[in-house]
């Protein structure tokens, strides 16, 4: 369906030297001549498409009333992004001028472009599928290698070609099913065998499950992991997550309680974003606020995908308290990592970590007791001591936040519990991809279950009929106007 409006809006970001409008519609190559002195003399409307044209831009149309000095681009439908005639108006970056000339192409019969208009359009135009529109603005987002891979393979073509594939094998099929439904006078017909039939579902269902197991690393490619800092006050949390990002994001300082809300700032590790959450410390306090910023301290830790226990060397005993409600925090699938900080400040002699809780409190193994028959502290004497107490396999590690061999040794830790990059050609990053594979995978099941029974063709036919429609809606063969703005209403402008 071809659009009857041209849409205009501005495709650089802010504060850059150079900014870029698209104006794009039937009536693109127009009103841009309205506004634009070629230096060549010639309107756009005459110049053959692909060119670049030097010129002046006028506001409204006045020759004396300049707004900028400019390079015109010229795409004329269907050789263009959206399939429509399109003009890209390269100008300086000022706000000013941007808005102004965006205000002439309004004032000519331009409108403003919604959000990632430009990209629907293309789809609508048949230029890209669903999966391939969404990459566009997964590769906008892109912020390392592993996220730029994953969205370029996608935007080639990689998630398309895979359900199309599966798919017109299982459109084959159910046409001979249809034909079989055709020819229902004739009891014992089978223009598709069953053996055939059967063979095709397991291997889709192998494929779709395995397809549908890459959504997590894609999901960790594409949205980070989440990592909580958690522990006591003054273990040094904050201080990790400043040497983890490499910046002063956090206060620091010796004052229990320093920080009182959730901070949450980005680092790359292992080519995977991870989302460090720095939180309130956990300690006894009446103070409301505090007590609020811990309520938030737990939440976001039972929703991370690691948690990082912080615990200050110099009272480690003490913090053994907590590996009840830490444990507990740790949701199904979540990594626990313990992380004996200020290991500097230990000495060979005993330890002076005074008991504050009584010891029903604590756990008996790691009891006021224990600590003080330790013959010295040291970091492998703590490490062994508390170890036995984690749940099984959880990693556990002395450091000394100051140092910055302590980080990175952190780092590689964090590293070897991340999900890696694959090599794999396709990597699902979307939700929407995930669950309509799913559903492709429920009905072939349903298929394999009424081949299994026997049943006649239609029902066979009914679930086969299911999974392609399933398919479909990955790539955005059968699509809603819902689903449609949902996706382009998270686009940029101008995109
Ligand atoms: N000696 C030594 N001091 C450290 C180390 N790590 C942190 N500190 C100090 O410990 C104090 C507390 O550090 P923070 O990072 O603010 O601790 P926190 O866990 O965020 O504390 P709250 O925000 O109160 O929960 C600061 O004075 C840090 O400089 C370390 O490895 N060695
Ligand atoms: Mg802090």
């Amino acid at each position: 369906m071809q659009p009857t409006s041209t849409i205009c809006a501005c495709a650089t970001a802010p504060g850059g030297a150079l900014g870029i409008i698209r104006v794009s519609g039937p009536d693109a190559i127009a009103i841009t001549d309205l506004l634009f002195s070629a230096h060549n003399g010639r309107p756009l409307a005459q110049t053959p498409a692909g060119r670049v044209v030097y010129g002046v831009l006028h506001q409204a149309g006045d020759s004396n009333d300049v707004i900028d000095d400019v390079l015109v681009s010229l795409f004329r439908a269907p050789h263009s992004y959206t399939g429509d005639d399109t003009t890209e108006i390269s100008c300086h970056g000022s706000p000013y001028i941007i808005q102004t000339i965006l205000q002439a192409l309004c004032s000519k019969g331009c409108r403003l472009a919604e959000p990632g208009e430009y990209t629907r359009r293309a789809f609508m135009a048949g230029k890209m599928d669903l999966t391939q529109a969404e990459a566009v603005a997964s590769l906008i987002a892109a912020r390392h290698a592993a996220a730029h891979r994953v969205a370029l393979n996608q935007l080639r073509g990689a998630v398309t070609t895979e359900m199309h594939t599966l798919r017109e094998q299982m459109l084959h099929l159910n046409t001979l099913l249809e034909l079989e439904l055709d020819f229902s006078d004739h009891e014992d017909l089978e223009f598709a065998s069953r053996d055939d039939l059967r063979q095709l579902a397991q291997q889709a269902c192998e494929r779709i499950a395995h397809l549908a197991s890459t959504f997590r690393i894609g999901q960790a490619i594409k949205r980070g992991v989440p990592v909580a800092l958690i522990g006591e006050t003054n273990a040094g949390k904050s201080t990790i997550l400043n040497a983890l990002v490499g910046e002063e994001r956090a206060i620091v300082s010796d004052i229990h309680g320093t920080t009182r809300d959730t901070i949450e700032c980005t680092a790359v590790i292992a080519d995977i974003t991870c989302r460090f959450i720095d939180t309130a410390g956990l300690r006894h306090t009446t103070d409301t606020i505090e007590r609020i910023g811990q309520d938030r301290a737990r939440q976001r830790a039972a929703q991370a995908d690691l948690i990082v226990w912080v615990i200050d060397a110099t009272a480690a005993y003490h913090a053994a308290t907590l590996i009840p409600e830490i444990s507990s925090l740790c949701h199904e699938g979540a990594t626990l990592i313990a992380v004996i900080n200020k290991t500097d400040l230990l000495t060979d002699a005993p330890t002076t970590d005074a008991p504050a809780q009584t010891p029903a409190q604590r756990p008996a193994e790691v009891s006021p007791q224990s600590a003080s028959d330790a013959p010295t502290t040291t970091p492998d004497h703590l490490v062994a001591t508390l170890s036995p107490h984690l749940p099984a396999g959880t990693p556990i590690l002395a450091i000394s936040a100051h140092s910055a061999e302590g980080i990175d040794h952190l780092r590689e830790v964090l590293a070897s519990h991340l999900p890696h990059p694959t090599d794999e050609a396709v990597i699902i990053t979307e939700a929407r991809h995930h669950d309509s594979l799913v559903h492709a995978h429920d009905a072939l099941q349903r298929m394999l279950q009424a081949l299994d029974a026997g049943l006649p063709a239609d029902l066979v036919s009914e679930d086969l009929r299911d999974a392609i429609h399933h398919l479909s809606s990955v790539t955005g063969e059968i699509t809603t106007d819902a689903t449609l703005q949902r996706i382009f209403s998270g686009f940029c402008i101008g995109k």
